[in-house]
Order: C-alpha cells, then structure tokens, then sequence
C-alpha cells in the first residue's frame, strides 16, 4: 500500500504531495514500481496534529481521486464518512480508518452499504494527545482485544467479515518499546483470522532506536527492515511511502521465506 497524503504537515512527506498534480503522479508512479493500492489521504494524523475540517478534506482528495479513478486501485484514509462516502463513488475500494469506526458513526453504514473494505486500527486516545505517556499492562494483548472488538462491531453493522483488515497502528499512542514488540508478536494478531496491515514506514521509532531520542522520521533502510520482519511474522499489507525499495526488498524476503 502506498501512501499520498495531500497534506502541507504529514510527519515525513509534508507539502510533497499537496497539490493535486504531484500527489497524482506519485500514485501513477507507486503503480509502476509495483504498489497494489494508493491510499490517498487529506488530513494528518501525526501525534499532536489537529483535525481538517470536513470540506477542507473534500478539496484536498477530490481531484486526486478523480484523475485516478478507474485507472488504479485505490485506498481512502479517512474517518469522515462524507469523503468516504464521495471517494467511494470515485472508485475507491477500501476505506483506511485510524479511528477504527469510533470517529464518525455514518461511517459504517457507508462501507457496509457499498461493500468495500475496511482496515480498522488501533490508535491509544487522539493524535493531539496520543504520544503523552501511553500505558498499557500487555500492549499486545490489548490491542488484540480492541480489534477483536472492533471487528465485531464492524460485523454487527453490516460489513462482511471477509472486508475487514486490521491494523495495529505502529505509533499511535505507543513507545518504542510499545511498537517494535507489536511487530515482534505480530502472530498473536495475525491469530484473529484477518489480513494484518503494518505502518512502520519512516516513523519516529526507527529514528530513535538508531540514536536520535527527538526524531521526528526514521530511514529508508530502517523502513525496510522492519517491513520485512513485519512482513515474516505475517503482516499482508505494509503501508509504505517508498515503493520501489519496499517492493523489491519484500520480493527478495518472499523468495527467502518461499
Ligand atoms: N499511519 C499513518 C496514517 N494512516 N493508516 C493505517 N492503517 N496504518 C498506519 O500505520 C497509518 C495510517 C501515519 O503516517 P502518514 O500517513 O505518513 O503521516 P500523516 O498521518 O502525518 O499524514
């Protein structure tokens, strides 16, 4: 999965994408370096951004999800079922929710009413406030229960089981500590029965452990590697900005695990 964001403040790829000509040609490229889906996304969520408003959303993602409608695959991040609703209408095939269907409650109707996929994530608190000491007895046992949760409500509304991937979501509302032992037992989720979608892709984390404590973006090579070791432990879907190099070093991985 490959990321636009046609945001100015995303935490790694801020403003590259903003304007609509350049966040479609980064999809167009992502296809040909081998993405399987663009998610196109107009609002950040990084730990201590504060929400876009609705028609802010709609101008940002519209016109990307109109040049690339019916051309390529496409993903919707969003929690707000009114860009849901119109990215859907443009052809969009999945709807990346961080609020894991607790943000907005039209939003499950929307997707079980089109019969799209879903990916639900596990986000501790809201992104304003997210990374202020985030606590957890087990990290991984809890989060496997709120996606279980999750997809329970999210079958309770209407969406077909076999629709919904689920998601940890490496640093939302996590430590290091708490995101690198996600990936390390990714088998106790991947155990729930659904596609894992893993997002470690240049976060803070691979930073921090390379030795900068105030990182704000962690590396390619350490993007890499941690997709990989994700992708070993079971994960299906990695959600990355680069995609040639994540394409090519997954190819490898995959020739190694057979
Ligand atoms: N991470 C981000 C945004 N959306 N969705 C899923 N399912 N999983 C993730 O890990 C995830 C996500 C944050 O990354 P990015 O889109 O690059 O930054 P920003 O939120 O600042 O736009």
């Amino acid at each position: 999965m490959g990321i636009v964001n046609v945001t100015p403040d995303s935490f790694s790829d801020g403003g590259v994408n903003f304007r609509a000509e350049d966040a479609i040609a980064t999809a167009r490229r992502m296809v040909a370096e081998g993405v399987a889906i663009v998610d196109v996304g107009g609002e950040s969520t990084r730990p201590g951004s504060d929400p876009v408003p609705v028609d802010e959303e709609l101008r940002r993602v519209v016109p990307v999800l109109e040049a690339l409608a019916g051309e390529l695959p496409v993903s919707i991040d969003t929690a707000k079922a009114e860009v849901a609703k119109r990215a859907i209408g443009l052809g969009a095939e999945l709807v990346n929710d961080v609020t894991a269907l607790r943000g907005d409650p039209a939003l499950a109707g929307i997707v079980a009413e089109s019969g799209v996929y879903l990916c639900v994530m596990h986000m501790l608190g809201e992104p304003r406030t997210m990374q202020r000491d985030p606590r957890y007895d087990d990290v991984v046992s809890e989060v496997k229960a709120f996606l279980e949760e999750r997809l329970r409500f999210a079958m309770a509304e209407g969406i077909a089981e076999e629709n919904v991937c689920l998601d940890p979501g490496i640093g939302f509302g996590k430590t290091v500590a708490h995101n690198f032992e996600l990936i390390r037992r990714l088998d106790e989720l991947t155990a729930l029965g659904r596609p894992i979608v893993v997002g470690v892709s240049r976060k803070s984390s691979l930073g921090k452990i390379l030795g900068d404590p105030d990182a704000k973006t962690g590396p390619l090579s350490a993007s890499i590697a941690a997709a990989v070791a994700a992708y070993e432990r079971g994960a299906t879907i990695l959600r990355v900005h680069d995609v040639r190099e994540h394409v090519e070093a997954l190819t490898a991985a995959r020739a190694v695990v057979g």
